[in-house]
């Protein structure tokens, strides 16, 4: 059909561009399958909220001069003999057990924000013919990196991998200096002002990964046409000697195997069918072992395969309508603190499982890879996104490069999860031209790497200025995105929860619309009536309201209500109630259930049976 065939262009025209995507930024796709050394563990940590190990006295960085003094921390000196004076000493700092965020590591550092400085020491011996790369999970928020006092480079955003390579500076004997500043700035993704805990550190995994000389860098696979089960996809080889290059990909269980060779670039394209093939969904979530090897290089993974598509007013799976039962969650752990642990990241998605969901809003930043190659596993759809939120820098273009850079990293990273369906470029922005302007710019981009899933972005509703019940969405964005999404918090900020009943929706748009939050702050085992703030039972019945006002909502598809567990956040300082939490959890941050789980799950449960 015509649809297919342009639909197959698109395709072809996107790995075009991820490849020139590529040469802007590295790609060490798939980093957990690859061989590689953890430097996860003890890491020596000096505290330096004037950055005296990074400027001299002048303000000069000390990475900027030829010959870097002794006193720069990333030199990692020692007192040479009795007269030597250097007033730092690595060795003689405590440690950290790397990844975690310092604010829960360190007491002392709950509310620091500013610069960390982290060594760890490796004995490593070179094999002839590797290459080798330090590779970072996320560190946020800047990180300077250092091996051996060399500078390796400078990376900004807390929540996307990213990599040196360091093949010519290892040595028998090492060390390695990150410099952490996790400062919150105007100009920054996010910006100053969030409503999470700006949690520091090197928050995920460091590895030394090697390869080959020429190695795998990049693949894809994408189903092209779900009823005849094509399957296209692309190889990337990089290195000296990329072209002509045989380079083989396996499926043993749909016995594919196809001999491909590279063009000049080092690309493979390939293009297959799998008639056997079962498609991934959350109620089977089957993915595939999949090979795919080059001269000395060979990485496997687990893909599955879906089709994901609006048509009209509904978001369709596999070709088939589904709603969405979701639930919005932060990457924080029972107790507080990044998720840094695969386990801990299993334990969020289990509470969405026993809640019913089907789907899961990851807000409001990347995650780590766990969290999304679980969601693979365990057959939960995602949402994905950006820390665009609320007041961005609009007019500045490092930030738009920024934010462009994290979304580029997020879908290179995730591109081959058959759980993610949602890209979202933002939360809760104002709308105005320059903001407009800035996400049309990313969608575009998104579009451009990644065609086969669905845009959207966390919107506002608006209220008809002579009636406040009627409610829509006046927002020009609201063009731009596959599936229309907003926040509303009818009954909490404004109204109480039976305000609800009284809302009228006027949204005229003909897309899918998935509310993406709603909710109301409760503490756990605080008890009242259903009209008093922060008791279960107020938020119960806000619930309940708010998904009949929602069910009135023609083009509604689904919500993640806001949210799986109480998380920290520095704007809830309410004594005796919030203590630094935000409580709309319907657990508490130790996973007790507060009564509106309860009410969510019979929804979803009714919601499956249909
Ligand atoms: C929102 C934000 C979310 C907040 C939530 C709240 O609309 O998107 O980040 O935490 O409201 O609790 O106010």
């Amino acid at each position: 059909t015509l649809w297919s065939s342009t639909k197959a262009l698109t395709i072809a025209l996107t790995l075009i561009a991820l490849n020139s995507a590529r040469a802007q930024q590295a790609v060490l796709h798939n980093a957990y399958a690859r061989d590689f050394e953890s430097l996860n563990g003890a890491w020596h940590y000096i505290v330096d909220p004037y950055e005296n190990g990074y400027y001299d006295y002048r303000y000069q960085p000390f990475d900027q001069s030829e010959n870097p003094s002794r006193s720069a921390f990333f030199m990692n000196s020692k007192a040479l003999d009795k007269t030597d004076l250097i007033e730092y000493n690595f060795d003689e700092s405590p440690t950290m057990n790397i990844p975690t965020d310092w604010n829960t590591a360190d007491e002392k550092l709950f509310y620091y924000e500013g610069t960390v400085w982290f060594k760890k020491s490796f004995s490593h011996s070179q094999q002839e013919g590797k290459r080798y790369f330090l590779y970072f999970g996320a560190v946020n928020y800047k990180a300077e990196v250092y091996l051996n006092g060399e500078k390796l480079g400078t990376h900004v955003g807390g929540f996307t991998p990213f990599h040196y390579e360091v093949t010519d500076q290892l040595k028998e004997e090492n060390f390695v200096v990150v410099k952490v500043d996790n400062k919150r700035a105007k100009e920054a993704v996010p910006t100053l002002n969030t409503d999470w805990w700006n949690y520091g550190g090197i928050t995920r995994d460091v590895k030394l990964v090697s390869t080959p000389n020429t190695f795998i860098e990049d693949y894809q696979f994408v189903l092209e046409d779900m009823n005849s089960k094509t399957v296209q996809g692309s190889v990337t080889l990089t290195g000296n000697d990329v072209a002509s290059k045989p380079v083989s990909i396996e499926i043993p269980e749909l016995k594919v195997k196809e001999s491909l060779t590279t063009n000049a670039q080092g690309i493979a394209t390939f293009n297959f069918r799998a008639k056997k093939m079962t498609l991934w969904s959350p109620e089977s979530p089957k993915t595939y072992q999949a090979i795919i090897q080059s001269g000395d290089d060979s990485l496997e993974d687990q893909i599955g395969f879906k089709s994901i598509q609006t048509e009209g007013q509904k978001i369709v799976l596999n070709g088939e309508p589904v709603f969405l039962r979701g639930i919005s969650i932060h990457e924080e752990k029972l107790g507080g603190g990044r998720v840094s642990t695969k386990a801990e990241a299993k334990q969020l998605l289990t509470y969405a499982k026993e809640l019913g969901c089907n789907y899961v809003r990851l807000a409001h930043y990347p995650h780590n890879e766990h969290m999304v190659r679980l969601a693979d596993e365990m057959g939960i759809m995602l949402w994905e996104e950006i820390p665009v939120y609320w007041t961005i820098d609009w007019t500045n273009s490092e930030t738009y490069a920024n934010a462009e850079a994290q979304l580029t990293r997020m879908i290179q990273r995730d591109k081959n999860r058959a759980a993610t369906i949602i890209w979202s470029m933002a939360n809760e922005t104002p709308v105005r031209a320059e903001r407009n302007d800035f996400l049309t710019r990313l969608a575009t981009k998104a579009r451009s790497l990644d065609p086969t899933r669905l845009i959207s972005a966390a919107l506002e509703q608006s209220y008809d200025p002579n009636d406040g019940n009627i409610r829509s969405i006046d927002d020009p964005y609201a063009q731009v995105v596959d599936v229309l999404s907003f926040n509303q918090y009818t009954g909490w900020y404004g109204g109480t929860p039976e305000s609800p009943r009284l809302v009228k929706w006027n949204i005229d748009i003909d897309k899918p619309v998935l509310v993406s939050e709603f909710g109301a702050g409760a503490k756990y085992g605080f008890h009242a009536d259903k009209m008093t703030r922060w008791s279960e039972e107020y938020q119960a019945y806000l619930y309940q309201e708010t998904i009949e006002m929602l069910n009135r909502i023609e083009q509604l598809q689904g919500f993640s209500p806001w949210i799986l567990m109480d998380f920290r956040s520095p704007r809830r300082v309410l004594p005796g109630i919030q203590d630094n939490w935000n409580r709309k959890g319907l657990l508490s941050e130790k996973g007790e259930k507060k009564m509106a789980f309860s009410v969510l799950e019979k929804f979803y449960q009714e919601k499956a049976k249909q």
